[in-house]
């Protein structure tokens, strides 16, 4: 099993979660904020059996998309999802 950490901009986390949720998945939502852009974003954590992660990655590409932003310091580069996936060594449900 893997843990996705999936940091998702805002604009895109309604239209993630009908689909995740039509599609089974289950996700927790976590409201966060950039280091560098101080306003919210939002952090999702998704536990997948390894045969499920093309499809959720393919859910990340098809909704999000990343965009240029221009801040006091110059035009920077967002993600729609900057996504890391950890393995996972045990899961309970209690
Ligand atoms: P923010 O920290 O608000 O960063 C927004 C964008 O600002 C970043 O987009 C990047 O283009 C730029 N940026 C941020 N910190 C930087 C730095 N130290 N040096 C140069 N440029 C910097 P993304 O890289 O697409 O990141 C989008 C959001 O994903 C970030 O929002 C942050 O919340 C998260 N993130 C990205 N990389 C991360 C990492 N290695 N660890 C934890 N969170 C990360």
């Amino acid at each position: 099993m893997k843990m996705m950490i999936a940091i998702v901009q805002d604009k895109f986390i309604d239209k993630l979660m009908s689909t995740f949720y039509d599609a089974e998945i289950y996700v927790t939502k976590i409201a966060s904020s950039g280091g560098f852009f101080k306003n919210g974003n939002t952090t999702l954590l998704l536990g997948a059996e390894e045969e499920n992660l093309e499809k959720v990655y393919k859910i990340f590409r098809e909704i999000t998309e990343a965009e240029e932003v221009d801040t006091a310091r110059g035009r920077v580069q967002v993600s729609g999802a900057t996504i890391f996936v950890v393995d996972v060594e045990d899961s309970l449900r209690i």
